[in-house]
């Protein structure tokens, strides 16, 4: 079928016609982009991407992702005129409360949104994190009579996506990675948000992709045939290598006011959009989308149903053929995760004096045993981090189905790509650094959180216990830095066993990421507490670790590392003190009041808080009447026990603030 560009360049008017409406109607939002790149986005979803309206959540569809996330408006026109459920009285809500067209595109608000964009350059991230997703499906699920996973991954980005650090990490992951099922469009417009963008970048973006190791074209974005070529060529290319395809457009395009200038970008246009819609052709009705264009994609709906239907075919004979890779792809699908997991993790032996990423090291195994689709990664630093899945080997290009995931030193491209990899739908990601830095990533983590994803972050040298590396590399503010993020569980277990209690609450959880700080020095394994006891409290996130023998005068809360120096304390101290563990205070407050009371009996106001980190958030667990000890500084270059001493890191620190508040 050969492109039809009549009824697609009145498909591209009707798309300026609704992202001109509903910006003016919102009286905010971005006309730029959805007006300059129409034509890219009629050949897109008028012809060249495979998906399906009434299937959202179809398999092997292709995945296209508004990096640009501010032009939300080219998405949720296209996805309107494709048939998905964004009704035009969603578009007339545009930026409203509830509705399905929210300021940027979001994951599991509207179907068809592939992924959480706004932040620019996580899409690009998310979409290379596809790519990585899309290769191991086809490597472990594709046999040699049946092909069920063949997608490409498509990213629409401007210059503010490729500005970014992010974008830059994940684009030469992709590259390193040969993902030549990746193409990513640069929507190459001259214009930022504030000014030209000659102001800010003077790179050669197509030599940079060349050199990560693309195939570069470049193509005037409004000249639908060429596009069509060019988009082909990059789908079809067999050189082995990621596309980067230069999409030259002017933005703003159909408001010649303002076309060309940054002053497209944003809601400026508005102003001259009743003159202009009428010089596109587009009659006064706002919201409008001619009966020509609707028809050709009820047409182009029958097109690719029967392509979806063809595949179906294809699928149900893969799966009488395959019976176990049909469940293991289901229990992908659905995040199935077996009941029993926390009992596969053998117990540890009674001797254990390891560091818990040691431990999260030896649980990880059984973990990913029991979970094939477990996916697991590290930033450079898998001799630290220590999670490698060693029944298997590295993903690289010779070798699909390797589950390790060397990212090079690019953690926040990292974090982005584990997104892509959940938001793909089939495989559970996980992956390490240092925890210090977190903050590298934090921006992705967020978007991992609000979209609900479960990820799992290993993040070792949780404390100063790190020692000699020093202050740099020694979290203080990070814990809790990071507890603050909504959705975002955070679990800082205490031993060998509550570190397998945190991995299978990590992998178990679905509706949102998990984030596992781990120590680097050994610490000792708590025997008095039962191994049930402690991986169960974990998944409550605080539990009674040691309990008081005589009447309960003082509850000692600690988390970590600091849980020795808790029980350590309450045994010096004798009858009324309780030690309550807190690896996980979002976890625990969850939980309902009866087992939160149960743990922390409102009455007893004598409490103390031990974690070797800043102090603010454990007032709400100790209350005014009680105490923090914690670290409100940066540490030092020194042993870790030395630093953690110094820092009043102790168990006699612990005594001593107990008996100052029997004092008081
Ligand atoms: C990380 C991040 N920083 C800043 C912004 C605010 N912002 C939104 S769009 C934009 C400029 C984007 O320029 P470009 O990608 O060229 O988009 P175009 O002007 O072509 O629409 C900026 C700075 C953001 N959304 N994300």
């Amino acid at each position: 079928m050969a492109l039809n560009t009549k009824i697609l360049s009145q498909a591209a008017t009707d798309a300026r016609g609704l992202a001109m409406d509903a910006v003016q109607a919102a009286a905010s939002g971005h006309l730029g982009l959805p007006l300059g790149a129409a034509e890219v986005g009629a050949v897109l979803f008028g012809y060249a991407l495979s998906y399906l309206p009434e299937d959202p959540g179809w398999i092997n569809r292709d995945r296209f992702v508004l990096s640009a996330g501010h032009g939300s408006m080219f998405l949720y026109s296209w996805l309107h005129l494709a048939g998905y459920d964004v009704p035009l009285d969603e578009i007339k809500r545009f930026r409203q409360l509830h509705s399905k067209t929210p300021g940027h595109p979001e994951f599991g608000e509207t179907p068809g949104v592939e992924s959480t964009t706004g932040p620019l350059g996580q899409g690009v991230g998310n979409s290379v994190g596809m790519a990585v997703a899309a290769k191991m499906a086809e490597a472990r699920f594709n046999t040699k009579e049946h092909t069920i996973f063949n997608h490409k991954i498509v990213c629409l980005a401007g210059d503010g996506c490729l500005q970014e650090g992010i974008a830059s990490e994940a684009a030469a992951f992709a590259g390193h990675q040969k993902l030549d099922n990746l193409i990513l469009i640069y929507d190459s417009n001259d214009v930022t948000l504030d000014a030209m963008a000659k102001l800010s970048q003077s790179e050669d973006t197509a030599e940079r992709f060349r050199a990560y190791g693309y195939d570069v074209h470049t193509v005037n974005g409004h000249d639908m045939e060429a596009f069509l070529a060019t988009y082909e060529a990059a789908k079809h290319a067999t050189t082995g290598k990621p596309q980067f395809i230069v999409s030259r457009t002017l933005i703003g395009k159909g408001i010649p006011e303002v076309a060309g200038t940054q002053k497209a970008h944003g809601e400026a246009g508005v102003k001259f959009v009743d003159a202009d819609r009428k010089a596109l052709g587009l009659p006064d009705e706002k919201f409008y989308v001619s009966k020509e264009v609707s028809d050709y994609f009820a047409t182009h709906r029958g097109v690719l149903k029967k392509r979806y239907l063809d595949w179906q075919e294809t699928f149900s004979a893969w799966k009488a053929a395959n019976p176990e890779l049909a469940a293991l792809l289901q229990t992908g699908i659905h995040h199935e995760v077996p009941k029993d997991l926390v009992s596969r993790i053998p117990a540890f032996p009674q001797d254990s004096k390891i560091a818990t990423r040691k431990a999260g090291s030896e649980v990880l195994q059984p973990v990913s045993e029991a979970m094939p689709l477990v996916i697991g990664g590290s930033a450079d630093l898998y001799g630290s981090t220590l999670n490698y899945i060693q029944s298997d080997k590295d993903f690289n290009p010779e070798n699909r189905a390797g589950r390790n995931i060397r990212f090079g030193i690019r953690e926040h491209g990292m974090c982005a790509i584990l997104n892509g990899i959940a938001y793909h739908g089939i495989f559970r990601p996980s992956g390490a650094t240092f925890l210090v830095f977190a903050d590298y990533c934090r921006a992705s983590i967020r978007l991992a959180s609000l979209a609900k994803l479960p990820v799992v972050y290993i993040f070792t040298h949780d404390s100063v216990g790190v020692g000699e590396d020093g202050p740099t590399h020694q979290p203080v503010e990070t814990v809790s830095g990071l507890r603050v993020i909504p959705n975002l569980d955070v679990i800082r277990p205490g031993d060998p066993e509550e570190t397998a209690g945190a991995f299978a609450a990590a992998f178990s959880r679905t509706d949102g990421p998990t984030l596992l700080a781990l120590t680097r020095q050994a610490l000792p394994i708590q025997n008095d507490i039962p191994v049930d006891v402690r991986r169960e409290g974990v998944s409550k996130g605080a539990y009674i670790a040691h309990k008081e023998t005589g009447k309960l005068d003082t509850i000692v809360l600690a988390t970590g590392s600091e849980l020795q120096h808790a029980i350590n304390a309450a045994k010096q101290l004798g009858d009324g003190i309780r030690v309550v563990s807190v690896p996980c205070t979002e976890r625990f407050l969850r939980q309902d009041a009866a087992y939160r009371d149960e743990v922390l009996p409102p009455a007893v106001r004598k409490r103390v808080a031990i974690e070797a980190g800043v102090t603010n958030l454990w007032y709400q667990f100790v209350g005014l009447d009680g105490k923090i000890i914690g670290i409100d500084r940066f540490g030092m270059s020194a042993p870790g026990g030395k630093v953690m001493t110094e820092l009043g890191i102790t168990t006699e620190h612990v005594v001593a603030v107990v008996k100052s508040l029997a004092a008081a």
